[in-house]
């Protein structure tokens, strides 16, 4: 059994759940005999049937019907990948609220009833690539939620981002076609660094938004589990008396927000494309649940048209200082999928998924998007999507919707119409616990128009371009200055460089000055100057600094400081962070006095220098011992590593010799070293830290330096 499979089986009984319960009377161990699909024992899975003399290889039969079935369901594998979102991972969960505070608000009793635990399914995505596209490309990030509540299943399809490129549901297929490869080539994959991109979200200035966001780090993140989740669009919540509230739903992860910075996420995309499915699987299986504390914003009906936005419109956030979040409950995804394709590529989520207490609101991009998830489900799964494991919903379903292919239910009875004479599966009033239809008078005419405060684009992409730090600034400005060098056609970076100084001067100044688009002379817009806390990352920080789940390198060579290696991975462990040996060879590596090759003993390398690279880690160490600092000394691959994780401000610590490694080999520019033997005292500047004489606490204290540093 591998450690993973081992894994698995320790935690299945603390990961029990309705939902997972209900799958495993699908799940099936690997048993010891094979047969054919119908359960018949198959002699012979190696050889066609042939007509042959025993010799010599014959024709092929058409009758080998244990061929023609394995070759035939391989044929058949595939099914249409998500249109958009369909490179993704998914993992269970449970949902729990902390109390009924939100019962002011809701009838809902997922967001209510604390004594629940609500499993639920995620699936995180990226927008533009396809299934095998990698995983750390600039891009939306997919943050599906469903949950399997007592009442029904409920779908929170977010994203990692609060708006949207477009406020009417009707623009979706342009904006997609925009994005994804262009039509003539099929170029690029994963990127949105191309020309009708670029086009389309300068002729469509409510995307301008959204654009800040995608290219600033939200476009980057670190991992799945350190990125805030977004419902984006407006939904609406009835209370007990009837009473209905305008809602957005947030996520805000225990770890804080992360990103990569561009170099390295570019690097991933080669080094490991499938970093961040990795990354959830590993925090998962080392018991670092990934955590989010889950929030409402909360707008009673009578004040909708109160804000100079409207609330409607899926291209505005409402700004925390106008519309507190109040939190109110906790995810928890403690359960990797058992198989992928079952679990992950089949679970279909629809916004029109809603529970009693839950509902939507005019908001055009949620009204149309409530269409598209059903139909879309339609084509990639059957109309009888709803009844695979993954989808179906822990409580009875019981309706008179029949047939159609795949279905699997039997349901008894002789009839299978309402109202019918036996008055079966008859509708459930809302006292009973009916969906509660809420009575919303319309009137007006009928007319393809969009609201008037709809028409503003600018306020709130200055609101968060002025709300980033001034490096989160940088970043957002090298993103465009990126993305537009893609594109080689003038009309789009010159023009999208115009759109930028509706925004802000500086920015589309510096832009323009980058890809050779239009220097403008003054701003077209002044900016207001406002600015709100709740935007950049740096507000979700962790209250206390910590390095839990983070991967931590240690550097050695044969002849390393063995007292410290164990020093240094007993901390890291405390820290519920995992350590990671990286030497010479996967296998023994041996410390100061060990004869090398003298078999068991030291420690065993998780890597050699060439298997891996530092962009794979967050931190890194290097203990002493004069052989191991000398041979890593001579090695430009290994001082590779730490130069480039000095450049992308990863956090580097270094103890005794291995400090003369980092000053006399590594060179890092303006560094102060503690390269005393005899001080213990722990030096940091620059995000590196190191000490002269070993001391455990001194590590512990470096450790945690390590962790403040991130
Ligand atoms: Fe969408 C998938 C999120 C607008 C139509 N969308 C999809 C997924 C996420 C989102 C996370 C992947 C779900 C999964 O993991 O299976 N989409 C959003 C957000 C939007 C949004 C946050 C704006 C607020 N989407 C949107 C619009 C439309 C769609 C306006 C159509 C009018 N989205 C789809 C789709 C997909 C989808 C075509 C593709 C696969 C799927 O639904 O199941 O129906």
């Amino acid at each position: 059994m591998s450690l993973t499979e081992a894994l698995k089986e320790k935690v299945t009984a603390v990961t029990q759940t309705a939902k997972i319960a209900d799958l495993q009377r699908e799940t099936h161990k690997p048993d010891t005999y094979y047969t054919n699909d119908l359960g018949v024992k198959v002699p012979d899975t190696d050889n066609w049937l042939k007509a042959t003399d025993g010799q010599h290889t014959g024709p092929s039969l058409l009758e080998d019907q244990f061929a023609r079935e394995k070759i035939s369901r391989f044929d058949h594998e595939r099914i249409p990948e998500r249109v958009v979102h369909a490179r993704g991972a998914g993992a269970h969960g449970y949902f729990k609220v902390f109390d009924d505070r939100a019962k002011k608000y809701t009838s809902a009793a997922v967001l209510t009833n604390a004594s629940r635990t609500t499993p639920t399914f995620v699936r995180f995505s990226t927008v533009q690539g396809s299934r095998g596209s990698a995983d750390t490309v600039r891009d939306v990030r997919g943050f599906a939620v469903k949950f399997y509540t007592d009442e029904g299943n409920w779908d929170i399809v977010g994203n990692d981002i609060p708006v949207f490129f477009i406020q009417d549901a009707i623009k979706f297929p342009d904006i997609v076609h925009a994005v994804k490869p262009e039509p003539h080539n099929e170029v690029p994959q994963g990127q949105s660094a191309h020309n009708n991109f670029w086009d389309f979200v300068g002729l469509q200035p409510e995307s301008a938004h959204m654009i800040m966001w995608v290219m600033s780090d939200r476009g980057i993140p670190r991992s799945f589990r350190m990125m805030q989740g977004f419902g984006v669009n407006t939904y609406t919540l009835v209370n007990d008396a009837g009473e209905r509230f305008f809602v957005k739903f947030h996520w805000i992860p225990e770890l804080g927000v992360h990103s990569f910075v561009w170099d390295e996420a570019l690097k991933i995309c080669g080094q490991d494309p499938d970093f961040h499915r990795k990354d959830l699987e590993e925090a998962i299986t080392t018991g670092a649940y990934p955590t989010w504390k889950f929030g409402i914003q909360v707008i009673p009906e009578a004040d909708e048209h109160k804000f100079e936005f409207d609330i409607l419109d899926a291209t505005k956030v409402w700004p925390e200082e106008l519309v507190p979040l109040e939190i109110i409950g906790e995810m928890v995804l403690n359960r990797t999928v058992d198989e992928y394709f079952p679990e992950v590529e089949q679970v279909a989520f629809c916004t029109s998924h809603v529970v009693p207490g839950i509902g939507f609101s005019d908001d055009p991009l949620l009204q149309g998007r409530n269409f598209s998830y059903f139909d879309t489900q339609i084509s990639r799964l059957g109309i009888n999507w709803q009844e695979l494991p993954i989808n179906r919903p822990v409580c009875p379903v019981m309706n008179y919707q029949r047939d159609g292919q795949m279905r699997h239910k039997i349901c008894q009875g002789t009839v299978n119409y309402w109202p019918n004479r036996k008055e079966h599966f008859k509708p459930v009033h809302p006292d009973n616990g009916g969906y509660i239809e809420y009575r919303q008078s319309v009137e007006g005419m009928k007319a393809r128009i969009r609201g008037t405060k709809f028409q503003e684009h600018f306020n709130q992409a200055q609101l968060f371009y002025n709300s980033l730090t001034e490096y989160e600034k940088q970043h957002l400005i090298n993103a465009i200055s990126f993305e537009l060098s893609h594109c080689d056609d003038p009309v789009v970076y010159e023009s999208y460089t115009k759109v930028l100084n509706n925004i802000d001067f500086e920015l589309a100044r510096q832009v323009a000055i980058n890809v050779g688009g239009v220097v403008p002379e003054q701003p077209t817009r002044k900016n207001h100057g406002q600015s709100t806390r709740t935007l950049s990352q740096l507000y979700y920080a962790p209250k206390e600094p910590t390095i839990k789940s983070r991967r931590i390198a240690i550097l050695v060579a044969d002849g390393f400081d063995m007292a410290q290696v164990e020093g240094l991975r007993a901390a890291i462990k405390a820290g519920s962070a995992t350590s990671w040996v990286i030497g010479p060879r996967r296998g023994w590596v041996y410390p100061e006095g060990a004869v090398v090759g003298s078999g068991k003993g030291g420690v065993w390398a998780d890597h050699h220098y060439e298997g891996q690279r530092s962009t794979l880690y967050d931190a890194f160490i290097v203990p002493g011992g004069a052989k191991s600092a000398q041979a890593l000394a001579e090695n430009g691959r290994t001082i590779h590593w730490i130069r480039e994780a000095f450049g992308h401000c990863k956090a580097i610590g270094a103890i005794g010799e291995g400090v003369h490694f980092l000053r006399e080999a590594v060179m890092l520019p303006g560094i102060e070293y503690n390269t005393n033997p005899n001080s213990a005292t722990v030096t940091s500047s620059f995000g590196v830290v190191t000490v002269g004489k070993f001391s455990t606490t001194g590590i512990a204290a470096g450790i945690l330096m390590i962790a403040a540093n991130d």
